[in-house]
């Protein structure tokens, strides 16, 4: 029998240790999933102040040092056994027990993130565990791709590791990074088409090394080629488009359930679907919208910020209200999200501009946020930009139709109403009000369809999103790079 392959897993927060966004949702979910699909899989994370607060019960595993400028940093590592796997914390000066996961300071960011991934790699030695694969994610962990490729050169325990790259969110490139690559001992990176500004940030470096990329859908690896979507780096990013690929995150389908989501007034079932009924009556009554039967309700549940087309919202609504459109469109709407304070405050504008049609809570806020899914009819995503995006999946899980941007997971996920009878929602083309309006029109219509919409929402209930679908896609890609690596081990 063929021993199981080993991953190295790395990220900067992972469910259910700490999460700040999408990547926590990611790193939480697909090491367990990949374990259900036989990879021997281990999760390193920092040891954040959030997780030490939490008084886990840790094993205390092993200390090293890291060489740093002309001194040395002491790395206490510790495990716990989660989920069928071991998950190791680092720790050290960097990672300030006070500091947050992503703080505002650039400069102690990149320290904390470098010192993690080059710790993180060093552990594998300090175990004596050679992995197959070192899998890292987005800028905070990249670095450690990249030191392994100069590593691989002269120590002969890394030689036949290859690597692979998720990226779940480009423009990050870690700024701030200059100067550690010197104080690590690590020399810049060198390509002809590397902009030269980009020659010492962490995620153009592991882009650099990278046996594979995967971006967190087909649609964004394809887009990230692009200028538009490049972050500058398209032209570098082509040169390795053979080495780029795309596969879609999950769902937890446990997490989100409505016929088990405490937060609901009345759980459902695709079987149920008419249950939903109370939920948005309750839905209403919560956020104090009048209580109508055929009202459609579109909800937005969102981080405030350029990235997610919060922006795009006030004109469309105003098109909305001057549609002449007979019989009128009856919509309400209820807007959950924080985040930029200009967004927030233009959002919170639209209330006293519809006062008996909007709502919006500029909080976070999880009941909320499931009531939302559970009671609304539509919900918005008008993102510039998804690499692969949740809000989308939880919502067809809720029998809520998604209307998303036709960009990156968004156009993986939603099946256009008009182009595809197996359709699960609405995509509008560009981030624009105008196209917004044209999606939200598109669905306001067809909600007035009772039929047709109950079939939409039970093809969206439908879909497979579970993680055990990407983990079987990632242990192909894990067989596939380690195939290509051991023909050419240079690699990219
Ligand atoms: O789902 C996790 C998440 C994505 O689209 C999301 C994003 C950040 O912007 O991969 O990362």
């Amino acid at each position: 029998m063929s021993r199981s392959l080993k991953a190295l897993f790395l990220a900067a927060e992972a469910e259910p240790f700490v999460k700040i966004g999408g990547l926590g949702d990611v790193a939480g979910s697909l090491p367990p999933a990949l374990r259900r699909v036989s990879i021997d899989v281990r999760l390193v994370l920092p040891l954040h102040g959030v997780i030490k607060k939490q008084g886990l019960p840790l094993h205390f595993v092993c200390e090293f040092s890291l060489p740093y400028k002309k001194k040395e940093i002491i790395v206490k590592v510790f495990s716990l056994e989660w989920a069928g796997l071991t998950v190791y914390f680092i720790d050290g000066t960097p990672i300030s027990p006070t500091a947050p996961v992503y703080s505002s300071d650039p400069l102690a960011d990149s320290l904390k993130y470098a010192f993690f991934s080059l710790a993180a790699l060093r552990l594998a030695r300090e175990l004596d565990w050679q992995p197959d694969i070192l899998h890292a994610n987005d800028w905070h962990t990249a670095l450690a791709v990249y030191a392994l490729k100069q590593l691989r050169a002269t120590d002969p325990f890394f030689a036949s590791t290859a690597s692979v790259l998720g990226i779940h969110n480009l423009p990050y490139l870690g700024n701030g990074s200059s100067a550690l690559l010197k104080a690590f001992g690590l020399s810049p990176g060198r390509h002809a088409l590397l902009p030269k500004w980009t020659q010492t940030l962490p995620l153009p470096l592991g882009i650099l090394a990278a046996d594979r990329i995967v971006a967190v859908s087909p649609s964004y690896a394809r887009e990230i080629l692009t200028p538009e979507y490049g972050s500058g780096l398209d032209e570098f990013l082509r040169a390795r488009a053979d080495s780029i690929s795309g596969i879609l995150n999950g769902l937890d389908l446990e997490r989100w359930d409505p016929l088990n989501d405490s937060c609901l007034e009345k759980n459902y079932s695709s079987e149920t679907l008419a249950d939903r009924k109370a939920n948005r009556e309750h839905l209403q009554a919560e956020v104090g919208l009048p209580i109508h039967a055929d009202a459609a309700i579109m909800g937005m549940v969102n981080r405030m910020d350029y990235q997610k087309g919060m922006d795009l919202l006030p004109e469309a609504l105003t098109g909305l209200s001057l549609l002449k459109q007979k019989p009128a469109f009856d919509w309400q709407m209820v807007i959950l999200g924080a985040g930029d304070a200009e967004i927030e405050a233009r959002a919170r504008q639209l209330e006293s501009e519809f006062p008996t049609r909007v709502r919006v809570v500029t909080r976070f806020d999880v009941r909320l946020s499931r009531m939302i899914y559970g009671g609304a009819d539509v919900i918005i995503i008008p993102s510039r930009y998804e690499p692969c995006g949740l809000t989308q999946m939880i919502a067809m899980r809720y029998g809520c139709v998604p209307l998303g941007r036709s960009t990156g997971g968004l156009r993986d996920t939603i099946f256009d109403y008009d182009q595809t009878r197996e359709s699960t929602g609405f995509l509008f083309e560009e981030a624009t009000p105008q196209s917004l309006l044209g999606g939200m029109i598109r669905a306001l219509k067809t909600h007035r369809d009772k039929q047709s919409w109950r079939e939409l929402q039970l093809r969206g209930m439908a879909q497979d999103f579970s993680w055990d679908r990407s983990a079987d896609q990632y242990k192909k890609l894990y067989a596939d790079v380690m195939r290509e690596f051991s023909k050419n081990p240079e690699g990219a």
